[in-house]
Parts: C-alpha cells; sequence; structure tokens
C-alpha cells in the first residue's frame, strides 16, 4: 500500500504550515510544489530535518515541476495571493484566476485522481474555475471556506460563554464573503441551544465579528492574510478523505438541487469521507437564515459571472 501523498500547490504561507501539519499528523508523503524557485526545496528541507524529532519517517520534497506531484491521492490548492488591507477578496479575481487556469491545468495532467480541496481566494470563483478546468467530477472538487468561518464562529462563541471549544458546535453556510450565513439555528453549547447561554444582541456582534474576522487579520498582519487556521481547516478535509472519516463538514460544494440551488459552489453541511464529497446534508434553516443564504449565493453567482468576463478578457 505504501502512504498516501498529499501535493501541496502553493507553498506560501498557507502551503508550508500544511506541509508541517499533515506531517505531523502522518498523513502521508508530501510535495511542496511552487513556481519560486528554490522556496519550496528550502522549506521541504526544513521540515526533513524536524522529522527525527517527531518521529516522522514520511518522504517531503519541494519542486517546481509539476510532474512531481504526479498520481498525488490529495492536492490542496494555495496558489495565489493573498489580500492586504483595505482589499476584498474579490480584488483577487483577475490575477488568481490565471495562477488557477495554470494550476488546473497541472493536476489534470499528474494527479487526476486526487481528491482536489481548493484554498486559494476569492474561494468561490477559485473552486468553480479548477472544477471546470480540471474536468474532475463535482465529488472530488472542494472549496475550503466554512470549516474555517465555522471554527471562527465557534472559537467566539466559546470566549463569550467561557466554555470549552470542544464544547461549541456550529455551523456557518454560504460564500466566503462578508455576506457568509452563520448559521445560529445550528449553534449548541454543551447540546443545549446557544441562546439559552449568549443574548441576542452579544450573538449578533459575535456572527458579524465572524463575517469579518479574515479582515480583522488582515488589518493586523499588514503583509498577508490568516494561515495558521485555514491550513488547520483544509488538513481536516484532507484528513476525513484519506481517513474515510465520513465527517460532515461544511465545505464550498457543488450543488445540483440542494437548498433550491444548481449548478454553482456554496458553503454547506457535506460528508467527506474517501469517495470524497459523498453527500449534502439538508438541514432546516429558518426563513431569515435561507433568506440569508439566498443573498450569498447571488454574490457568488455574481463572482462567477465577473470570473469569466475577465478570463473572456
Ligand atoms: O478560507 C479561505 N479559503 C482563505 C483562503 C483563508 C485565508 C487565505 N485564503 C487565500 O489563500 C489567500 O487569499 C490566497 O489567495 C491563498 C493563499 O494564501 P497564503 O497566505 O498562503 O498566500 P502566500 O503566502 O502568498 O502563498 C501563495 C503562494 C506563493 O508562494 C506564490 O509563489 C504561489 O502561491 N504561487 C503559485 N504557486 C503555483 N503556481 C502558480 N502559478 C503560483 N502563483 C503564485
Amino acid at each position: 500500500m505504501g502512504r498516501k501523498k498529499i501535493a501541496l500547490i502553493g507553498a506560501g504561507n498557507i502551503g508550508g504550515t500544511l506541509a508541517h501539519l499533515a506531517l505531523i499528523r502522518g498523513l502521508g508523503d508530501v510535495v511542496l510544489f511552487d513556481v519560486v524557485e528554490g522556496m519550496p526545496q528550502g522549506k521541504a528541507l526544513d521540515l526533513l530535518e524536524g522529522g527525527p524529532i517527531d518521529g516522522t519517517d514520511a518522504a517531503i520534497i519541494g519542486t517546481n515541476e509539476y510532474k512531481d506531484i504526479a498520481g498525488a491521492d490529495v492536492c490542496i490548492v494555495t496558489a495565489g495571493l493573498p489580500r492586504k488591507p483595505g482589499m476584498s477578496r474579490d480584488d483577487l479575481l483577475a490575477t488568481n484566476s490565471k495562477i488557477m487556469r495554470s494550476v488546473s491545468e497541472g493536476i489534470k495532467k499528474y494527479a487526476p485522481d486526487a481528491f482536489v480541496i481548493v484554498v486559494a481566494n476569492p474561494l468561490d470563483a477559485m473552486v468553480t474555475l479548477c472544477k471546470r478546468e480540471t474536468g474532475l467530477p463535482k465529488n472530488r472538487v472542494v472549496g475550503m471556506a466554512g470549516v474555517l468561518d465555522s471554527s471562527r464562529y465557534r472559537a467566539f462563541l466559546a470566549a463569550e460563554a467561557k466554555v470549552s471549544v470542544q464544547s461549541v458546535q456550529a455551523l456557518v453556510f454560504g460564500g466566503h464573503g462578508d455576506d457568509m450565513v452563520p448559521v445560529r439555528s445550528t449553534c449548541t453549547i454543551g447540546g443545549a441551544p446557544v441562546t439559552n447561554f449568549i443574548s441576542e444582541e452579544r450573538l449578533a456582534a459575535i456572527e458579524e465579528r465572524t463575517r469579518k474576522a479574515g479582515g480583522e487579520i488582515v488589518a493586523l498582519l499588514k503583509t498577508g492574510s490568516a494561515f495558521y487556521s485555514p491550513a488547520t481547516a483544509a488538513i481536516q478535509m484532507a484528513e476525513a478523505y484519506l481517513l474515510d472519516k465520513k465527517q460532515v463538514l461544511p465545505c464550498a460544494a457543488y450543488l445540483e438541487g440542494e437548498y433550491g440551488y444548481s449548478g454553482f459552489y456554496l458553503g454547506v453541511p457535506a460528508q467527506i469521507g474517501a469517495g470524497g464529497i459523498e453527500r449534502i446534508l439538508e438541514l432546516k434553516l429558518t426563513a431569515d437564515e435561507k433568506k440569508a443564504l439566498d443573498v450569498s449565493a447571488e454574490h457568488v453567482k455574481e463572482l462567477v459571472a465577473a470570473m469569466d468576463k475577465v478570463l473572456a478578457g
């Protein structure tokens, strides 16, 4: 059988963190790919040299050649520019679309059987483009956003209620933008509705902070965006696939009728196992939540239309 192979397309802040997480979690051999000469090779060597301490025997290489991702079981795509202060995720559309086209070509040629997790922003457009350009089926191309956004929501709720993060469940649906939908009706603390513990006013403030959490970090870092939590989120999705966990996670999944939407990606609860996106779970939403999801879905469709315009040149 041998070890699984995880190809990280983009070896920047998130890519490098992904490589470290994959190795210390023992998920398999790792290939760090980037267009910058030397950087993926240097990061790979650095990670290799830490192996004896963690007892990591997995192979880790850095490369500037797509042929080295051949046969990857999982590809995690972070290739693309991150935001700078004052930028929206949508501002990255033109540049990152061109990058995603070249990345998709590499995956199609060398790792056509992989489970592809797209991270690059603007996420909902990039995952759409990746599926289109690779031609891979919808169960094997997924976007990472909801796991991160839901984790942010849970972190803020846990801090407010002064409980363990493990006692807080919460989901964020929709696009990965300021109109994402923290779904309050899914929130529980210790299994009980969150409204038993946190006031309406504080919940509204926490949900607004969740929507803007990415921008809050960009403003603080000034030189880029969040990378530890996005990497942790993406590796959870990869682990669910590689270990056939059948874990229900909020992901940007391709919809064909679920929640009344068709023909585009949107953040919804999806079961991830060895079959990739094995099924989408349709939860009952309140009227307000469904209305907010409709708004977010419209924004995703507008974003994809804007991308198509850019690509049409
Ligand atoms: O929740 C989410 N999905 C988001 C995603 C959370 C946070 C960050 N989000 C986005 O991920 C962010 O807006 C960016 O679009 C990506 C990657 O963020 P990261 O912080 O890792 O950016 P870096 O450090 O700039 O790394 C990007 C790397 C960099 O090393 C480039 O040289 C490389 O991408 N790059 C390429 N790799 C391969 N192929 C091509 N063409 C290429 N162009 C640039």
